[in-house]
């Protein structure tokens, strides 16, 4: 606690310190909750420079993209305070303090009477999540792509993420490869789906936009009193990509029946009434903005992004734990198995996605 405090210090905060509270849901970044005499709150997190190498360059992407949105919202006579996250500086004007040990911190305004949900409560707040992701695809689609410094090098490139998983069995670092041949086999039979986006970008049929690129749903702050989306928060991953993922990422997330780290399969699969809602909020919000192609592509990232991040969990696995943070010790082969059974209840349901994206397109052309 000492500690935080006199990280704290560093930043711009007006007032006493009354309570530091860990949260605990990300993979990634360490995060607490700062609350101040005042009552005014704040999130600290220290960032995870094993994944993103560069912080720096992480910030001014973040400052960039948070200026722009804020400026759409001020245009629209939108909540500029709620709508959008706001970097506090340190004393020196910087948007992140580094320490002695070469910790990297950063500190948020807190958004008040709301909140992030793991699990939807009601499926109204997914067709809000979906209309938030769709304003937030909307507002930076006139951002200049090519000012964006890529903070995780082809982060949602399927096909490398493959070749990743495939070359982790080989040198299999945790001796954990026979035990999981059967699901490595499982992702050699889909290599060449999984590579479809990629391939359609290669070709020219599919533009690459500014993304937010971990668009699961609890990177989207919910309103307690309306339950509309107010937020897209957790910008470290905002650079070109493909907004088929973003859409597919954020469904994989909140219209699978289980959690992400489900054990019990049984449990898990593709809830289309989910699907819909989403699919509905966020063409709405993004539809006239997306190419006919992108629109027809839209199921294909939700099957693609589940392929990929189960990939993701079983390379992880593979290589002995070392990039998510895990909670017992299988539990990277626990997300991979849930995200594969999830796969397969999508592939099952992938024409009738196919029909309800076309008749939400039709809706809000
Ligand atoms: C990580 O930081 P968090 O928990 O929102 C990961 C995403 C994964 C997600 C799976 C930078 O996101 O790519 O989809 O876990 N972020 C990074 O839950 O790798
Ligand atoms: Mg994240």
């Amino acid at each position: 606690m000492e500690n935080i405090k006199k990280v704290l210090a560093q930043f711009n905060l007006a007032d006493e310190i009354a309570e530091i509270k860990p949260m605990t849901s990300g993979h990634i970044n360490n995060t607490c909750r700062v609350k101040l005499a005042s009552g005014a709150q704040y999130t600290l997190q220290a960032i995870n420079t094993f994944v993103f190498k560069e912080p720096e360059k992480v910030m001014d992407n973040i400052l960039a993209v948070t200026d722009h949105i804020r400026g759409k919202l001020e245009a629209a006579g939108g909540d500029t305070e709620r709508g959008c996250l706001r970097v506090v500086l340190t004393k020196d004007g910087k948007p992140m303090y580094r320490d002695e040990e070469d910790t990297c911190w950063r500190v948020y305004g807190f958004v008040d009477h709301a909140r992030t949900y793991d699990v939807i409560e009601d499926p109204i707040q997914l067709y809000n999540a979906g209309r938030g992701f769709g304003m937030f695809q909307r507002m930076l689609s006139d951002f200049p792509m090519d000012s964006l410094y890529e903070t995780i090098p082809d982060f949602h490139n399927t096909p490398k993420r493959f070749e990743a998983l495939f070359e982790a069995a080989r040198q299999d670092k945790a001796g954990r490869a026979e035990s999981v041949s059967e699901d490595i086999a499982f992702y050699k039979e889909r290599l060449e789906a999984a590579s479809l986006l990629v391939k359609l970008t290669e070709e020219g049929e599919i533009p690459l936009r500014v993304t937010h690129n971990d668009t699961k749903v609890n990177n989207i702050l919910i309103d307690d009193a309306t339950n509309e989306a107010l937020c897209v928060i957790d910008l470290d991953t905002v650079m070109p990509g493909w907004v088929a993922l973003d859409f597919g990422d954020a469904l994989r997330f909140a219209a699978n029946t289980a959690e992400e780290d489900e054990t019990d399969l049984s449990k898990v699969s593709f809830d289309m009434n989910l699907y819909e809602q989403f699919t509905r909020g966020f063409l709405r919000e993004a539809g006239k903005y997306l190419t006919e192609k992108e629109l027809e592509y839209l199921p294909h990232g939700v099957r693609i992004i589940t392929l990929e991040l189960g990939a993701r969990f079983l390379t992880d696995y593979l290589d002995g734990d070392v990039y998510f943070k895990i909670h017992r010790e299988h539990h990277n082969l626990e997300r991979a198995r849930c995200q594969m059974k999830l796969a397969l209840s999508i592939e099952e349901k992938f024409d009738e996605m196919r029909a309800i994206t076309r008749t939400c397109i039709e809706q809000f052309k």
